[in-house]
């Protein structure tokens, strides 16, 4: 019989309500399942990681439902799917996240208390995956959970590596690399698919026959290793939609070497199989600098060949066009490291399934997009021609037949152009260097739609300088999508206090879903409860990070002090060595004043944190200098708790959720046009710190909505830095000299080991901290006098927070959609009440 309306929804709240009250002993219920079965645990061996993990294992259960009622509905629904390709994913803890998403968090809380464990407990158990290497890979996590929250049919592809990015230890101030072997616990959170995989082939020759008049190309390669699907779910907010990040590993073959066996080889032959397993066992560790190493390719080929096979064998489920293809399929490359999936794509179109090469041509370059992140040219990738060749030759030819006929064109355009060969010269894929090079930048440019920077400068910076020829070329592929963060993990997951303030005066959690909303308490500004409330959630963070301080590192600072923050991969360009002199200069400054002056300063405690390239020489001498300021200021009874220098070891996903919150002001001092965006400037601001910082990526747009009087902007202006440059062996003046000689007199750290980190300064100072310090340090006075005033301090802080929604990664997210993947969304409706109470 058929319920009437009213009748019918009487009967569904009834439903929902015991299901809702059900809640609590269904959770209890699936833990204790998994404790049983899944872990063979009984109650007399069971502890608190084993809790974590069964809680993890119930959580994953609510993930794979709406996982897959999300993957069928994509299926049936048939619309276009963006695949987002990133040779890195700083994932971070996923308890949390999922339980926020999931909406589920206070009711697992409760539900553990029962049995006698605190969720809190159980986050911190978890390990941290750290499959990338900083603000690339966060990004592209940030975007996934956007993507899931805006229920867009997206997919996430990378590589499952074994070792993540290593675990920094300081020893005696030095930086200690240890290998992170994350998955010696088992991960609660990945599902092994063994039944999807693919062959991915390296090496060998090109054959070349003929075909009714048509020259046909057959790649008979020498090595087959394959790769296997570990599918991760990636939960959206207050959505059913629950996405895919499915990450490669590496295994060998069932192929074995029957040559070395039938010879006795055995040992040998096993080898082999085990070079298979190689190509995905490490990260390259590092940032913005291309390693260049034969393995590094080997990765990147792999992760693209096996997607590139997933994709069209989605695309093939239903018989179609190849035409269809770009309607169908959006490949976002996160930076060139995914660069070879548009040759192996028209590999795939024109050798196998036997494509004309131009509309092969034509369906694949509007397939992909690439998004650029960075303008320092030392930074962009280029493989030498002898490697290429000798891993994937037939790639390589196909690398020149993109470049013959583009070269041609361009020979065309400039025809008439007196420096047409230079033209030619700068816009080829092949760099005429020594060793010949393939530009996979360039590569990008050509194969792509649609070519973005990360922030307007940097946009800008890549049209006017780094690719402008190629801007003058296609006008209409370049744009600009500036960079976001999740508001879920950074502020929700990591900020409790502020997050509880929104919620009460919001009346809501809507802000989470549009970080926009957060303006509104701008009505606020003079309401004292409200100023205090925000001021006692900033002090309990600072707390909070104390504490872990106090753990990590056995310093205790004062937290009535400003805590003054900078936490980021270290690099020259970042300038790391600026806010050291600028530590050294107060020591040198409080040291002078007498006794009664030093009571009336601002106490300060500066702290640093991240991570050096293992082979960055200058970068790992950074870390030891400021841990070498450390050790003199944090001993000196003159200064006592006036200032604290700390350096805090293994920056992360994990601690950077408690650092930034409890930021007063952060540092994000990279020479104008060198950062292209960075993030952590932005959730920095949402949690209510406060910018030091220079008019660089994307501090730039911060500016522009917090306003400049709510920040602290010195140095020079990107338009000046070329001229500076010239300059760059210019004297230091005497103040900064004195910084200079103390360094190099030893005074903090071995003068053999540190000093060179001055003397580039004085002689090439290529990233401008002789030109930019005299404005640093005038930007830092004028910090402390705000500081001084604390209610002045307050309003620029909230007034800061507020005025972030801007930078949610979901409207970086819905700006990608709309304008480069011409994507629109597919929302799983709410699960029947069936499935509910299932
Ligand atoms: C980083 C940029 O340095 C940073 O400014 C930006 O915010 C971030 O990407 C995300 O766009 N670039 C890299 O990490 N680059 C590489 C090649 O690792």
């Amino acid at each position: 019989s058929v319920m009437r309306g009213e009748e019918a929804n009487e009967k569904l709240w009834e439903l929902m309500a015991e299901y809702i009250d059900s809640e609590k002993s269904t959770i209890q219920k699936s833990i204790v399942a998994h404790v049983e079965y899944t872990l063979a645990r009984t109650r007399f061996n069971f502890d608190k990681n084993s809790c974590f993990k069964a809680t993890a294992l119930s959580i994953r259960d609510r993930l794979i439902e709406s996982w897959n009622d999300t993957q069928q509905l994509f299926t049936a629904e048939d619309k276009k799917r963006v695949y987002y390709m990133s040779i890195e994913f700083l994932i971070g803890r996923s308890m949390q996240n999922a339980l926020v998403n999931l909406g589920l968090e206070d009711k697992y809380r409760e539900a553990l208390e029962e049995v006698g464990y605190k969720l809190e407990e159980l986050y911190d158990e978890e390990v941290d995956p750290g499959l990338g290497n900083g603000g690339l890979g966060r990004l592209a996590s940030c975007f996934l959970d956007s993507l899931a929250t805006l229920d867009y049919p997206a997919w996430g592809y990378g590589i499952r590596y074994d070792y993540g990015i290593f675990r920094q230890m300081i020893v005696k101030g030095y930086q200690v690399e240890m290998p992170d072997y994350w998955l010696a616990q088992m991960n609660p959170w990945e599902i092994e698919r063994s039944d999807v995989s693919y062959d991915v082939y390296f090496g060998g020759r090109v054959e070349k026959r003929w075909e009714n008049g048509v020259e046909k190309s057959n790649w008979i390669p020498s090595e087959t290793v394959k790769a296997v699907a570990y599918d991760n779910p990636i939960p959206g907010y207050d959505t059913f939609n629950t996405i895919n990040l499915r990450l490669w590993k590496s295994i060998p073959t069932n192929e074995f070497d029957f040559q070395s066996f039938n010879q006795g080889d055995y040992f040998r032959a096993i080898e082999t199989r085990q070079k298979a397993e190689y190509i995905t066992s490490v990260l390259y560790p590092n940032d913005s600098t291309p390693s260049g190493k034969e393995l590094r390719l080997r990765q990147q080929y792999f992760f693209c060949c096996a997607t590139i096979q997933d994709v069209i064998r989605r695309f093939l489920k239903k018989s179609r066009d190849w035409e269809e293809f770009p309607d169908k399929v959006a490949i976002q490359l996160n930076d060139t490291h995914p660069a070879i999936s548009i040759p192996e794509l028209l590999r795939v179109l024109v050798d196998k399934y036997g494509l004309e090469w131009q509309r092969a041509w034509n369906i694949c370059y509007k397939v992909f997009s690439y998004t650029n992140h960075t303008v320092m040219p030392e930074a962009l990738e280029k493989w030498s021609i002898e490697l290429f060749e000798r891993l994937l030759p037939r790639h390589l030819e196909i690398i020149y037949l993109i470049n013959f006929h583009f070269m041609n064109q361009v020979g065309q355009r400039y025809a008439n152009d007196p420096k047409k060969f230079d033209i030619m010269g700068y816009m080829s894929l092949i760099e005429e260097s020594r060793p010949k090079t393939v530009r996979m930048a360039n590569l990008c440019i050509v194969g792509s739609h649609a070519v973005n920077g990360v922030a307007a400068l940097h946009s800008n910076l890549l049209k006017t300088q780094l690719f402008a020829r190629f801007h003058e070329y296609f006008p209409n592929k370049f744009q600009n999508k500036t960079n976001g963060v999740t508001p879920r993990r950074w502020i929700k997951c990591s900020n409790k206090p502020l997050s509880d303030l929104y919620q009460k005066y919001l009346e809501s959690n809507s802000w989470l879903s549009d970080l926009t909303e957060t303006k509104s308490l701008m009505r606020f500004i003079d309401n004292e409860e409200f100023k205090e409330e925000f001021r006692l959630a900033k002090q309990q963070n600072k707390e909070r990070l104390a504490r872990w301080i106090e753990k990590e590192c056995g310093i205790r600072v004062p937290t009535d002090a400003m805590f003054d923050i900078m936490v980021k991969r270290i690099h020259e360009y970042k300038r790391q060595n600026l806010f050291a002199l600028y530590m050294i200069h107060r020591y040198f400054t409080l040291k002078a004043m007498s006794v009664d002056d030093r009571a009336k300063q601002v106490k300060r405690v500066f702290m640093v944190g991240g991570k050096a390239a293992p082979g960055y020489i200058a970068a790992k001498k950074i870390i030891k200098l400021i841990n070498s300021i450390g050790d003199v200021v944090n001993n000196d009874p003159d200064i006592g708790d006036l200032m604290k220098v700390v350096f805090l070891p293994n920056y992360c996903v994990s601690s950077a959720q408690i650092i930034i919150p409890a930021a007063d002001l952060t540092e994000q001092i990279s020479t104008a046009g060198t950062e292209a965006s960075g993030t952590s400037n932005m959730k920095f601001v949402m949690n209510g710190a406060i910018i030091m910082g220079t008019m660089d990526g994307a501090n730039v747009e911060i500016v522009e909505d917090v306003g400049i009087q709510n920040s602290f902007i010195f140095g020079a202006r990107v338009h000046e830095v070329d001229k500076l440059r010239q300059h760059s062996g210019q004297p230091a003046g005497t103040r900064l000299q004195k910084l200079f000689d103390a360094v190099k007199n030893g005074t903090f750290g071995n003068p053999k080991e540190l000093s060179s980190l001055i003397e580039s300064l004085e002689h090439n100072d290529v990233y401008l901290v002789k030109s930019d310090f005299y404005s640093y340090i005038e930007k830092q006075a004028e910090a402390d006098a705000t500081y001084k005033n604390q209610d002045q301090w307050l309003r620029m802080s909230i007034t800061g927070a507020l005025n972030m929604g801007r930078f949610s990664s979901d409207r970086t997210i819905k700006e990608y959609a709309d304008e480069i993947w011409d994507l629109e969304s597919v929302e799983i409706p709410k699960p029947s009440l069936n499935a509910m109470s299932r």
